[in-house]
């Protein structure tokens, strides 16, 4: 036997008996969970355990590393997706002498900000090394933030690949993924020592075919049982970018198209009462919201000129400008509050809301003013106060208005996902990371509940952000939060 033969048998039985290990220590279970997205699965990996078996660690770290050299990798640093991956990437860096970047999950609130610890050089390669791939999703996200710093990736090692589709997925995006395992080896390997039996193989089997993330998303998403778990309703979840593709309102597309670039959906509610202040936040929090949300008519020195570097702010950073006037008269007076009076906001403001409460005549009379001017409305189905009349009978009423409507009414302000036409975007106030309400009636959730359980596309945040000491390492603790929560919606 040659020796690269002899490497490749001891490879093979490394990879054999890491696997009985994994699943001895339960790392690897069987039976029936119910994973984050809402799908039962007969197989749950749960890695964060190896931990607390240092020897095993260690062996995982080693084969990633044996991994990295037969694959031919080039790298000059190794970044763990957070956390699971955290201790892998510790072990390989320390033993292999290879400099180790840590990735934030949020950006610090204070001093630097940084999303990356450690040093690098611009244009360096950096390797990811992560626990489990399902649609490659988490390690996206690593690559993207590594690639926001100049930091270039082109190969990815994860200790098990669950063969749903992460690999193409990466392939597509430029990574190479390499696996220590497959989720069919675990299966060969028990199957073959025993520990599982046939039935359980063949259910598992099943599962990773009928749960592929690599199916072509252009004309469909995955289908997931998100959203209010007591409605039990399955809805498409599609990318910002597939909705770019779909969505035939052209305030919408472009919308999702920022919201793709900038990778936000955070809208911030800019409710300040002086100009200058406004302005002055909104070029800080610019480059990481997809929204500024106004009252105008709260602010004591508004002018034209205000809303001259307004406008140039939302195209120097690239963001849409929604004026929440909440229109709720008969169509001939908002028709003139739209368009008239000191604000004259059909001139500048993308998108605007009402209270669909007067009937279809409020829709009307902003429309005869909106639509020439390609602009967006909202209706509020949903208010985030406690006590409110906008439920049951009145939210669904309000969806037949919009669908009725849908040349200019692009959406709902809402507190939970009431359509999946994909032309009708669901924004949620009533966003904050650490608060339950306020003495007046507002009522929070946090930005992941926001997307993962209330089905909102877009998250408006208001005092979460403008009262803290900090409002641009707020904005990006936000942005980081609501982006994220949508890519694991994805996943
Ligand atoms: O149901 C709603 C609808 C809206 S538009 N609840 C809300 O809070 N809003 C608005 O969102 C509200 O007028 C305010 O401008 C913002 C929430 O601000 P925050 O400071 O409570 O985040």
């Amino acid at each position: 036997m040659n020796s690269m033969a002899a490497n490749e048998k001891s490879l093979h039985s490394r990879k054999e008996s890491l696997i009985l290990e994994l699943y001895k220590v339960e790392a690897v279970k069987f039976g029936n969970f119910k994973l984050k997205s809402g799908i039962d699965s007969p197989v749950y990996f749960d890695l964060r355990v190896i931990v607390s078996y240092p020897t095993l660690l260690n062996e995982v770290a080693e084969m990633t590393w044996e991994i990295a050299r037969s694959a031919d990798c080039h790298f000059d640093s190794v970044c763990g997706v957070p956390y699971t991956a955290l201790p892998i990437a510790t072990c390989f860096s320390v033993h292999h002498n290879v400099p180790m970047l840590i990735r934030r999950k949020e950006a610090k609130d204070y001093g630097t900000k940084k999303m990356v610890e450690g040093h690098y050089k611009e244009g360096e390669n950096c390797l990811i090394v992560e626990d489990v791939v399902t649609s490659g999703g988490s390690v996206m996200e690593t690559v993207q933030t590594l690639q926001s710093i100049s930091v270039n990736v082109t190969d990815a090692i994860v200790l098990l690949d669950r063969e749903q589709g992460g690999k193409t997925a990466l392939r597509k995006k430029g990574i190479t993924l390499h696996s220590v395992c497959t989720l069919t080896t675990v299966l060969e390997v028990l199957e073959s020592h025993s520990k599982l039996d046939k039935n359980i193989v063949e259910r598992t089997r099943k599962f990773i075919q009928e749960n592929r993330f690599d199916v072509d998303t252009s004309t469909n998403g995955p289908e997931k049982n998100v959203l209010d778990p007591n409605k039990k309703t399955k809805f498409t979840v599609f990318s910002y970018a597939d909705k770019m593709k779909i969505c035939k309102n052209a305030v919408v597309r472009g919308l999702y198209e920022i919201m793709d670039k900038k990778k936000t959906n955070l809208a911030i509610s800019v409710d300040l009462t002086n100009s200058e202040e406004i302005l002055k936040l909104l070029d800080a929090v610019g480059p990481y919201i997809c929204i500024a949300k106004t009252h105008v008519d709260i602010i004591t020195d508004f002018s034209e000129n205000f809303i001259k570097s307004l406008t140039d702010l939302a195209v120097k950073h690239h963001f849409l400008l929604f004026e929440d006037r909440k229109f709720a008269d008969i169509g001939n007076t908002v028709k003139h509050q739209y368009e008239r009076g000191i604000y004259k906001i059909s001139s500048w403001a993308d998108i605007v809301n009402c209270h669909p409460v007067p009937g279809e005549g409020v829709i009307q009379g902003l429309k005869e003013v909106g639509l020439p001017l390609n602009r967006g409305c909202l209706l509020i189905a949903e208010m985030s106060s406690s006590g409110s009349l906008a439920k049951d009978e009145y939210t669904k009423a309000v969806v037949s208005m919009a669908e009725r409507h849908k040349d200019f009414v692009v959406g709902f302000i809402c507190q939970s996902k009431l359509t999946s036409d994909p032309d009708l975007i669901h924004m949620m106030p009533g966003v904050q990371l650490n608060a339950k309400g306020d003495n007046l009636g507002q009522q929070y959730t946090s930005p992941e509940d926001a997307v993962k359980s209330h089905g909102a596309d877009v998250i408006i945040v208001g005092r979460g952000i403008t009262k803290s000491t900090d409002p641009v390492a707020m904005a990006i603790q936000y942005q980081t939060a609501g982006y994220r929560a949508y890519q694991e919606l994805l996943q």
